[in-house]
Formats: C-alpha cells, sequence, structure tokens
C-alpha cells in the first residue's frame, strides 16, 4: 500500500474537471483518503515547488499556481504513486498520450491540469504540507 499528494490546479477547477479527474482515479480503485479545496498562498506554493526553485519558470509556477483555487487529495493504493504519475501522463501534453489526463484534457506545459507526487520521498513531504494526520481518513 502506498499513499501519494495529487492537486486539480487552478486550470482544472476553473474548467470543471475536478469530478471527471477524481473519479478517474476512484473508478481505477484507488481509496480516496484527504480532500480539500484551498486557495494556495505564495509561501505554500514556494515550499511545495522547491525543488524548481532556481528553474527559469519558477516565478510564473508559482503565479499559476496561486491564481485560483485548487483541489488537493491524497490516494492509497497499491503503487500509487507510478499509477496516478502513468495516468496523468507526460509534463508536456504534447507528449502525453490519449488516454491521460494531460492527453485529453491540456494543451500546454504551464497549464497541465494536475499535480502528482513523483516520489515516496516527495509524496510524504507534499502530504504533510497540505494535510494534518487526524484529516487523513
Ligand atoms: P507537477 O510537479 O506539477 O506534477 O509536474 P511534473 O512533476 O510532471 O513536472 P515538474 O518537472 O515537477 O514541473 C513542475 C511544473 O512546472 C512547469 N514546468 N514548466 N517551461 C518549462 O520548461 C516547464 N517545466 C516544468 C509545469 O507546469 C510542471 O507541471
Ligand atoms: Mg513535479
Amino acid at each position: 500500500m502506498e499513499r501519494t499528494f495529487v492537486m486539480v490546479k487552478p486550470d482544472g477547477v476553473r474548467r470543471g474537471l475536478v469530478g471527471e479527474i477524481l473519479g478517474r482515479f476512484e473508478r481505477k480503485g484507488f481509496r480516496l483518503v484527504g480532500l480539500r479545496m484551498l486557495r494556495i498562498g505564495r509561501e505554500l506554493a514556494e515550499a511545495h515547488y522547491a525543488e524548481h526553485r532556481e528553474k527559469p519558470f519558477f516565478q510564473g509556477l508559482v503565479e499559476f499556481i496561486t491564481s485560483g483555487p485548487v483541489v488537493a487529495f491524497v490516494l492509497e493504493g497499491p503503487n500509487a504513486i507510478a499509477e496516478v504519475r502513468k495516468m496523468m501522463g507526460a509534463t508536456h501534453p504534447k507528449d502525453a498520450l490519449p488516454g491521460t489526463i494531460r492527453g485529453d484534457f491540456a494543451t500546454t506545459i504551464d497549464e497541465n491540469v494536475i499535480h502528482g507526487s513523483a516520489s515516496p520521498e516527495d509524496a510524504a513531504r507534499e502530504i504533510a504540507l497540505f494535510f494534518r494526520e487526524e484529516e487523513l481518513l
């Protein structure tokens, strides 16, 4: 069993894709163990994307992720981290296959609809950034 952190980004919420995206993971068989809707502040955005602090796209990424509400959730299941990344598709939607979330719903790398943890270390760190232990059921 593994837990992963997933987030529908502001473009996905704005476009009304929350139900579609949550539904795909539920139908796949992952268990929803935590869920919250929030507007991310600059501090949390910079902590969440700390690995990209020195990248040229960092400021734009922080602007975007704080531009509107997101829906953050934790999923649990066998190989949840890798499976969720597979269902999300490649970072750049031009490389994401049809049938994946980014392949089906995104066209640009800046607004690519969804985030999912990339490793067990990232999952643990990101879950702790967004949820208190008692919020995970
Ligand atoms: P995420 O963290 O959002 O789930 O995306 P990811 O793991 O697939 O990609 P990552 O390398 O962690 O990049 C985080 C987000 O930064 C934006 N990005 N822009 N312009 C660029 O070259 C570039 N590279 C990355 C994307 O929006 C990506 O989702
Ligand atoms: Mg990433």
